[in-house]
């Protein structure tokens, strides 16, 4: 064995179980929609701090794991990121957004009020750290932090936990209320709970594979 290097743990699964695994992975993420009408009701901490611990195995550039995830239930705390929010898309709403933005927007019917910010009883910030504390160089952070953001979509999803991917924008307000260095820089916002009971969403589709795949044989 080569210094620094331990023996790959990779497990085989049967040739006809591959399909199911792949195939039913499929039909659980394509359950999956984003959620902006939450139920108040609590969810158990011990499965976000799992999801998340899922979300941190990601792969990122030379493995620096540029990423802190803060996880808020403090209703203190989601107020003011509420409000935060609110400023900052009243503006969005109000005038900085250019109307082809907007009308893209129109089919999922948002607009300036964040009621879920508050409703919902877990936010998930994901930071991204632009280097390491002590200055150390991260390489690919946008990458890096966006698949670690997707294992953790998934992973709560798989939980049992609906969820919001929200960028507020711009989102600096949010390192502000959580006290982050500045060397992180907000990268996206996870309401995470159950679906209000009366939780409507837009009816949109997914592109079918055959026009987001090329195949070269
Ligand atoms: N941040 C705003 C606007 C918004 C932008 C995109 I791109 C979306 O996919 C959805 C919303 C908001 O949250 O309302």
């Amino acid at each position: 064995m080569s210094d620094g290097m331990v023996p790959l743990n990779f497990r085989r699964h049967p040739p006809d179980e591959m399909r199911d695994r792949a195939g039913g992975l499929c039909e659980e993420l394509k359950a999956r929609r984003s959620v902006r009408h939450f139920s108040p009701e609590p969810v158990d901490v011990e499965v976000l701090r799992r999801c998340i611990e899922a979300a941190a195995q990601a792969p990122s550039g030379a493995n620096k794991q540029p990423w802190t995830f803060v996880l808020v239930t403090s209703a203190a705390a989601k107020k003011a990121i509420r409000e935060g929010a609110e400023e900052e898309e009243r503006a969005f709403y109000g005038g900085k957004a250019p109307d082809r933005w907007l009308a893209d927007l129109a089919p999922l019917g948002t607009d300036a009020s964040k009621p879920f910010l508050e409703e919902a009883p877990a936010l998930i910030v994901l930071f991204a750290q632009r280097h390491g504390a002590e200055g150390e160089h991260h390489y690919y952070v946008s990458e890096s932090v966006g698949i670690a953001a997707g294992f953790l979509i998934a992973a709560l999803h798989h939980a049992g936990l609906a969820t919001l991917t929200h960028t507020p924008s711009p989102m600096n307000f949010l390192a502000k209320i959580l006290g982050r260095p500045a060397h992180e820089r907000p990268f996206l916002l996870l309401p995470v709970g159950y679906p209000a009971p009366s939780c409507e969403v837009p009816d949109i589709r997914r592109k079918p594979l055959h026009e987001v795949l090329i195949e070269v044989r």
